[in-house]
This record gives structure tokens, sequence and C-alpha cells, in this order.
């Protein structure tokens, strides 16, 4: 089976390789893969932002049909169809795996980059750790969920955005514009959307972003923020970009919440006496657990949340990255493995 796999040289590209997958262990199944999205993720990863892992199969945005499972599974079926996410399995005892934080589980592994992920024809998946697409799924829009929209979805669950308020959402590219979806239509938050690029803020007002704002032409974000709205209540930031970060900062009302999960590997700054006196609240959030993924694969199926996904062939990963790093993607591209 083909696979794309980080270069040797960890320099931000992928190799098209052949492999052959080990035989199934206890717990484990086999996906025939159909889709999968390229997030940015990857593309730090191919970088070796998070630490070399040459050789390794890169993707986690995997939508495929179960081909088999080894003897003592019971959790899925051949024939299912699951995803391949991030978080590929926890220890399933520590204190965060069992108070509904498996995420932070410190010996979770990562599917495309602590263990090979996704993008490949076929894979090997941790059975009760793959969540199932519900029907009328679209899978490769069900792909563009499994990272992209569930990493979203919890990131406004922990800004705790009520109705009617503002949440300012921080790069429109393949999270942030599944970020105004599920905070528009799921959470019914008011948005101002923020990106550096105009075809994304278009591509905002169209998702039904109330407010946009291009720094480069509008000033600091945080400022313009404060003028038109008085500040946002939240903010999620998945600009790769410390200056988006420091303007979220900004742009967020007193006691308000700024959301890290955009991964550039840099500092923010951070005004001590603003924040300790506006009483500002900075976390970060890591993808979501198997019912935060349950969960928002159900706003999909139920049409609230709809992807805007195009499909390619696996030999375009590495164009597709540097589309990437040009800001040139609406939506999110994803990989036809049946191509
Ligand atoms: O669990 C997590 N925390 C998680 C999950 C998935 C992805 C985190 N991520 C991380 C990725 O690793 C990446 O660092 O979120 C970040 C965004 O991923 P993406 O949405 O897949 O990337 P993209 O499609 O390239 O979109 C990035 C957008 O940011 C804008 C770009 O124009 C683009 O639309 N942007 C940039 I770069 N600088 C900006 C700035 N200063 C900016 N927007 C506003 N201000
Ligand atoms: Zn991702």
């Amino acid at each position: 089976m083909k696979a794309a796999v980080v270069s040797k040289e960890s320099n931000g590209k992928v190799e098209i390789k052949e492999m052959n997958l080990r035989p199934l262990e206890a717990g484990e199944a086999l996906v025939d893969v159909e889709y999968c999205g390229v997030c940015h993720t990857d593309l730090h990863v191919a970088h070796g932002d998070f630490g070399k892992v040459p050789g390794r199969v890169i993707g986690h945005e995997g939508i495929g049909i179960v081909k088999e499972v080894a003897s003592d599974v019971s959790s899925l079926n051949v024939g299912d169809r699951v995803s391949i996410a991030w978080f590929f399995e926890g220890c399933g005892t520590c204190e965060y795996c069992i108070t509904g934080r498996e995420t932070f589980c410190r010996q979770a592994k990562n599917a495309g980059f602590s263990v090979d992920g996704a993008m490949a024809e076929q894979c090997i998946v941790k059975a009760d750790y793959a969540v199932k697409v519900p029907d009328g799924l679209d899978p490769a829009q069900a792909s563009s969920i499994s990272c992209a929209g569930v990493t979203c979805y919890k990131a406004i669950k922990v800004s705790e955005v009520k109705p009617g308020q503002w949440i300012a959402i921080y790069g429109i590219g393949g999270l942030g514009n599944l970020a105004i979806q599920y905070a528009k239509n799921v959470f019914n938050a008011k948005v101002v959307a923020i990106d550096i690029n105009d075809d994304k803020l278009d591509f905002a007002k169209e998702l039904g972003a109330d407010l946009v704002c291009n720094p480069l032409k509008d000033g600091d974000a945080g400022e313009w923020i404060q003028n038109e709205i008085g500040g946002a209540h939240g903010a999620v930031v998945t600009a790769v970009s410390k200056v988006a970060f420091n303007q979220a900062v900004n742009s967020v009302r007193a006691a308000g919440k700024v959301v890290a999960v955009g991964l550039p590997p840099e500092t923010m700054d951070l005004e001590i006496v603003k924040t300790v006196l506006d009483g500002i609240q900075i976390v970060g959030s890591l993808v979501g657990t198997r019912k935060d993924l349950e969960e928002a694969f159900q706003f999909g199926a139920d049409g609230k949340v709809v992807p805007v996904v195009e499909t390619r062939c696996l030999h375009e990963v590495n164009d597709i990255f540097e589309e990437m790093e040009q800001g040139k993607i609406k939506g999110r591209m994803v990989v036809d493995l049946k191509k």
C-alpha cells in the first residue's frame, strides 16, 4: 500500500512510499482509508516542529472502512466507517483518562506523529478509540471534522461563550472556517473573524461571520475589536502566528477567555498588569475527546456544520503544503485514497 511519510531530512516535505503493514495485535483493527484531510499540524510534523519523526506516516483526519478486526475486538465490526484522529489512544486509567480529559493523557499516542497515521491506503487503529462516523455524513466532509471540526467545537466549549455573546476567531483556515460554523450554528454566538488574507474574510462572511477584520488593513485586531464591540467575550486562536495570539489577548473584554489552538513554535507576550486587572484567562485546548468527536460529527450529519472540502490525490500532498503555507486554501484539502 502507498503512504505519505515524513522525509529523511524532516524538511517540511513528505515522500510517497510503498509499505507493508504488520499483522494486527490485540485490540486493533485494519482500516481501508477513504479520505484524509491535510491539517497544518501535518506540516508542523513534516518540519519537525514537535521533534523530528522521519519515516512516520502522517495524517490524522482519516476516514475509512474497517476491513479486519483482531479476535478480541467487540467495539467495531467489519464494514463500519470510522475516523483516525490525532488522539489515537490513551492509557485509559490515568487521572486525565478517567476525568473526561483523555487528550491530555501522558501516555497518549497521536496518529501521524507518535504512531503511523492515515495518509495511506490502509492503517491500523486501536478499535476502542476509533470513533464511528454517523450515517448521513459525507466521508470527505467527515474527515475535516475529525480534527479541524472537533478541535474548534471543543475550543468553543472551553471558551464558555454563551448564546448572543461575541467570540473572536483568529485564522480562517482549515480550522477557523469550521470554528465560525460551530460558533454561529451550534453555540448561537456572534462572530468576529480575523485573518490577514481578504479571500479568507470573504469566505468568513459567506459562512455567517457578523464582523470581519484584516489587521494588515484595519490595524491591531485587539484595538479594532475593542472599538467596534467593546471587546469579545472569548477568542479562539487558530492562526499560526504569535502576532494573532497577542492581538487576541487584547481583543477580549474583562473576564474574557482566550483559547489557544494554533501551534506556531514561538512564545507569546503577556502584559501581566492587564491580565490581572482584567481577569483574563488564557488556556490551551487540544483536539477533543472521543465524546466531543461523536458530538462534532453529529452536528455535521444534522447539516448544522458543512465542511468545505476539495479532494486531491496522494501524490499532491507536498503541493497542498505549499498552498497551505501561502494561505491559498479555502476550507480543507482532502486526499482521496481511492483515486
Ligand atoms: O488541538 C489543537 N490545538 C490543534 C488541532 C489542529 C490544528 C491545533 N492545530 C493547529 C495547527 O497545527 C496550526 O498551527 O492549528 C493551527 C491552524 O491549523 P489549520 O487551520 O489547519 O491551518 P491553516 O489552514 O493553514 O490556517 C491558518 C490560518 O491562519 C491565518 C492564515 O491566513 C490561515 O487562514 N493567519 C496567519 I498564518 N497569521 C495570521 C494572523 N497574524 C492569520 N490570521 C490572523 N492573523
Ligand atoms: Zn489536525
